[in-house]
C-alpha cells in the first residue's frame, strides 16, 4: 500500500509527510488536524487543490439543514487559505516540480510546518515554509506564517486571502450569508448564521507583511463577493529577497459561554478588538504561548513514557494524547466529544458510546475534573433521553445512540449507504435499537465515581443517571411465558453486523448490572442521604421503581456458557448461523470488504462479527467471568470478528494482555494504532478515530500497565510487552496522582501526592500505599 507517511523523528514528537500528492490529502488533513476542543481545523493547504477537503468546526453548533436530516456540525468558513500567483502562475504542487518536500506535526507544541523549495514552470524557484496553529492558550485564535524566498529569479506575487464563506457539509449549506465588512481597510470580518439554530458565526482575519524584521504595506485591493471576503496584494522581491506574512483569524460564535448576552455587534466589536491584540503579539509570541499551554496543561500533567525498541510506540501514543486534547471540549459541558472528533464531516459530530467507553477512563484516570464535564453533559441531555423513551413507550432515560445538541434527542440518520444487492439504501437501526448505551453512560458514572470518590457528582447528577437508565431497563424487559423470564429482544448489540436479535449478551448484562447498581445506590441513599433519596424519589418515583427493579432483576435472562466449550452466545441465534471462511476478509487491509461480496441482510445470517461484542463484555464486567471462559469465547469469537470498526482491536489488545499472550497485545496494539497512522491514505478521510485513539490509551494503561477498576477495586497487574524496557505514568485515584514505573522486573508505585492511603489489588494481594512501594515483578505472568 503506498505511503507517504514518515514517523521517523519520533523523538522530537513528530508525524512527517515526506512527499505530496494532491490524489492523497484526506489523512494528512485529519491525522495533523488542529485544535483545541473550542474548534478543530483540518489540515487542509494554504493553495487550493481538487481533492481536498476544508473544515473549520465549531463545538457544539449543530444545525439541521433540512426538518428530513439530522442535526450536524456545519462547517465553517475558510479562513487559512493563501493563495500565490508568482510571475503570473498560480501556485500549487501539481505544476512544475518541487524539492525538500516535509510537512510535519509538532504534537508536543501543536506546530504544523509544511516546506519546500517549488521550482514553477518557468524555472523560478521559491523557498516556502509554512507555518499554522490553533492556540490552545486562546481558544479563538489562529495564526498562519508564511515565509517565501525568491532564490533565483526576480519574482513579482499577487496574493489572495481572506474569508471564504462557501464551504458546505458535502453540499449541504448551513449558513445565510451575513455582513461582511473592511475595518481601517485592514481588518475582515464575516458573519453567517447557521439556518435552523440561528447561530451567529464570527469570522475575523487580518494579514500583515514583512521584509526582514520591517513591517510593509503592499499594494492591495479588496473584494466582497457572494459568501467571501477577501484581499488581493502585489510584493515583488529581488533574487535572494524573502519576505513574511503573517494571518491571524479568529473565531467567534453566539453559542459560546463566553459570548452570552451580547449582541451581534458586540460580539463584532469585541472579535475585532481581540484580533488586533493577537496581530499586535504576532505568530511566534502566538505560537510560543500556545506550546507553553501544552506542556503546561497537557503534557507535564499526563505524559506516558515508553521505553521501546520501537520509538514509534512512544510517538503513538503521543499522537493519542494530542488528539485526545483537540478533540475535547474542555471549556463547555454542554457538548461531548464526536465520534471523528471535531477533524471530519464523518458521524456529523455526533457522540456515540465512544465518549463513556472508549475515551472517558483517559479522563478518569488522567483528568477527572475533565471526565466530570463530560459526564455532565449527559445529565444535561436527560431531557432529551426521556422523550426517546416516550416515543417509544418506555419509561425513564433512554439515551440516543447518537447525540448532539442537549435538547436533540435522538439524532442517528435513518438511512445509510447503497446496498449491493438491492441498489436501495441501507436503513440504519442503531438509532432505533441500539440501545446499551443507557447502560454504558450508567456504567461510565458508576467508573468515574470509583476512581474519584466525587460524592457531589453524584447527589447531584450521578444518582439520577444511574436510576432513571435503570427505569428504562425495567420497562424495555419483555417477559416470556415460556420460561417465565424477562428478556431483551430486537436489539443490535455492539456487533452491528446483527441487527434485530434477541438476548444480545453484552445488553441484557448490562442491563442488568445497570438495575442492580442501582438498587445498591437506591438502598444506600436511603439509608445514609435522606436529602439526596428524597428529591430523586419526587422526580423518578424511586419507590415505585424500587418495586419494580426487586421484582424482574433476578427474572432477566442471562446467556449462559455452553456446557461442552464455555462458548457464550452471543445473541438467540448467533451460534446457529451458517459458519463461512472468512480468511479473505480477515486479510483484509481496508474494513468492510465483505461488503462488496453481500449485503447487511445476508451478514445478518452468517456468524461473521464486525467488532467486540462478547468481548466487550469480559472487559466492562470482568469480575464476574473467569479466565477460561474469557478465553474459550476469544477463540471462538475472534476468529469470527473482522475489527471492521475501529473499536474492536484495542478490546482485543487488553483483553489479550489480560490472557498473557503479551506478543498477541502487542502486535493487536500496532494495528490499533495504525487506524489513524498506518499506511493507507484513505483511513482517515472522514476524520480521525476517536474511539480507537481512546483506545490506544487502554491499550497501554489498562493492557500493559494492568490498571483497572475491578468491581470498584484499584487493581494493577503490569504485563509489558517483549520490545519494551520501561513504561511509566501517572493515573489518579481517588484525589492522590500515582506515578508507576515498570520493567521486567519490577513495579514502583509512588503517591505523588501523598496525602492519603491508597489500596490496591496486585498479584492477589492488596497493598496499601501512602508513599512509595517497589514490587518484583513475576515476568512470566
Ligand atoms: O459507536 C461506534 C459503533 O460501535 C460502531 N460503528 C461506529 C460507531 C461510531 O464510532
Amino acid at each position: 500500500m503506498k505511503t507517504l507517511m514518515d514517523y521517523t523523528r519520533a523523538e522530537d514528537w513528530v508525524i512527517a509527510e515526506k512527499a505530496f500528492n494532491s490524489e492523497l490529502l484526506d489523512k494528512v488533513e485529519a491525522i495533523m488536524s488542529l485544535g483545541n476542543g473550542y474548534m478543530g481545523l483540518r489540515s487542509a493547504t494554504e493553495e487550493r487543490y481538487l481533492k481536498e477537503t476544508r473544515n473549520l468546526f465549531v463545538a457544539g453548533t449543530f444545525n439541521k439543514f433540512h426538518e428530513d436530516e439530522v442535526t450536524e456540525l456545519p462547517n465553517g468558513a475558510d479562513l487559512i487559505s493563501i493563495e500565490f500567483f508568482i510571475n503570473g502562475e498560480y501556485f500549487t504542487l501539481d505544476k512544475g516540480s518541487y524539492r525538500d518536500y516535509r510537512r510535519e506535526l509538532n504534537i508536543r507544541t501543536g506546530e504544523l510546518h509544511r516546506c519546500f523549495i517549488w521550482i514553477s514552470p518557468k524555472g523560478d524557484e521559491i523557498d516556502f515554509h509554512f507555518y499554522r496553529i490553533v492556540s490552545l492558550k486562546d481558544i479563538h485564535v489562529i495564526a498562519q506564517r508564511v515565509e517565501v524566498k525568491a532564490i533565483n529569479k526576480d519574482l513579482d506575487i499577487k496574493i489572495l486571502s481572506g474569508i471564504d464563506g462557501r464551504m458546505t457539509n458535502s453540499g449541504s449549506q448551513h449558513f445565510t450569508d451575513g455582513e461582511k465588512r473592511f475595518y481601517h481597510k485592514k481588518y475582515m470580518q464575516f458573519i453567517q448564521s447557521t439556518t435552523e439554530s440561528n447561530i451567529d458565526f464570527v469570522h475575523t482575519s487580518t494579514l500583515s507583511f514583512f521584509k526582514g524584521n520591517m513591517s510593509f504595506e503592499p499594494e492591495s485591493s479588496t473584494i466582497m463577493d457572494r459568501r467571501r471576503i477577501y484581499s488581493s496584494f502585489k510584493v515583488s522581491l529581488k533574487a535572494g529577497e524573502g519576505m513574511t506574512i503573517e494571518k491571524v483569524s479568529n473565531v467567534h460564535t453566539s453559542r459560546d459561554l463566553d459570548n452570552q448576552g451580547l449582541s451581534l455587534e458586540e460580539l463584532q466589536d469585541k472579535a475585532l478588538k481581540e484580533l488586533k491584540s493577537a496581530e499586535a503579539k504576532g505568530y511566534i509570541s502566538l505560537a510560543h504561548e500556545s506550546a507553553k499551554a501544552w506542556e503546561e496543561t497537557v503534557w507535564n500533567s499526563c505524559d506516558i513514557s515508553i521505553s521501546s525498541a520501537e520509538a514509534f510506540d512512544q510517538l503513538a501514543i503521543r499522537f493519542a494524547q494530542y488528539h485526545l486534547r483537540i478533540m475535547t471540549p474542555y471549556h463547555d459541558n454542554r457538548m461531548s466529544i464526536g465520534a471523528k472528533g471535531i477533524s471530519g464531516e464523518g458521524y456529523k459530530g455526533h457522540s456515540f458510546w465512544d465518549t463513556e467507553i472508549f475515551i472517558l477512563p483517559y479522563y478518569i484516570f488522567t483528568n477527572p475534573k475533565e471526565a466530570r464535564r463530560l459526564l455532565e453533559y449527559r445529565y444535561l441531555t436527560l431531557p432529551g433521553a426521556r422523550r426517546k423513551a416516550r416515543e417509544n413507550n418506555y419509561r425513564g432515560a433512554m439515551f440516543p445512540w447518537e447525540s448532539a445538541w442537549l435538547e436533540d434527542g435522538e439524532v442517528t440518520p435513518v438511512w445509510g449507504s447503497a446496498d449491493i444487492v438491492t441498489g436501495m439504501r441501507t436503513k440504519i437501526w442503531s438509532g432505533f435499537i441500539e440501545q446499551h448505551i443507557s447502560a454504558d453512560i450508567a456504567f461510565a458514572v458508576w467508573q468515574y465515581y470509583m476512581a474519584t470518590g466525587d460524592q457531589e457528582f453524584m447527589d447531584t447528577y450521578g444518582y439520577e443517571i444511574i436510576f432513571d437508565t435503570a427505569i428504562f431497563w425495567t420497562s424495555r424487559l419483555e417477559y416470556s411465558e415460556e420460561d417465565k423470564l424477562y428478556h431483551i429482544n430486537d436489539v443490535v448489540g455492539p456487533d452491528e453486523y446483527k441487527e434485530h436479535v434477541d438476548d444480545n449478551a453484552f445488553t441484557n448484562y448490562m442491563a442488568y448490572w445497570n438495575i442492580e447498581k442501582a438498587m445498591e445506590y437506591c438502598d444506600h441513599i436511603k439509608a445514609n442521604s435522606k436529602e439526596v433519596y428524597h428529591r430523586l424519589d419526587k422526580v423518578l418515583d424511586l419507590r415505585g421503581a424500587y418495586r419494580e427493579w426487586l421484582d424482574k432483576k433476578d427474572k432477566i435472562y442471562l446467556p449462559r456458557a455452553r456446557e461442552e466449550d464455555g462458548v457464550m452466545p452471543q445473541d438467540k441465534t448467533y451460534l446457529t448461523l451458517e459458519d463461512i471462511d472468512l480468511s479473505k476478509y480477515k486479510k483484509q487491509e481496508q474494513v468492510g470488504l465483505m461488503f462488496l461480496d453481500y449485503n447487511l441482510e445476508q451478514v445478518n445470517k452468517l456468524q461473521v462479527s464486525k467488532q467486540a461484542d462478547i468481548m466487550m463484555l469480559f472487559f466492562l464486567l470482568e469480575g464476574r467471568f473467569s479466565m477460561d471462559i474469557k478465553k474459550a469465547n476469544w477463540n471462538y469469537y475472534e476468529p469470527r470478528t473482522l475489527h471492521d470498526s475501529s473499536l474492536s482491536l484495542s478490546t482485543h489488545c487488553v483483553l489479550a494482555s489480560d490472557m498473557g499472550d503479551r506478543a498477541l497485545a502487542y502486535n493487536l496494539y500496532k494495528r490499533a494504532c495504525r487506524i489513524d497512522l498506518g499506511e493507507n491514505m484513505h483511513s482517515s478521510k472522514d476524520g480521525i478515530h476517536a474511539a480507537s485513539i481512546g483506545g490506544m490509551w487502554q491499550c497501554i494503561v489498562y493492557g500493559f500497565g494492568g490498571v483497572r477498576m475491578v468491581d470498584g477495586h484499584l487493581r494493577i497487574e503490569p504485563r509489558l510487552p517483549e520490545a519494551w524496557r520501561e513504561l511509566s505514568f501517572t493515573i489518579e485515584w481517588r484525589g492522590q496522582a500515582l506515578r508507576l514505573t515498570i520493567d521486567k522486573q519490577k513495579l514502583i508505585i509512588e503517591n505523588l501526592t501523598g496525602k492519603e492511603e491508597v489500596t490496591f489489588l496486585h498479584g492477589g494481594r492488596t497493598y496499601r500505599l501512602l508513599h512509595k512501594l517497589e514490587l518484583a515483578m513475576n515476568d512470566k505472568k
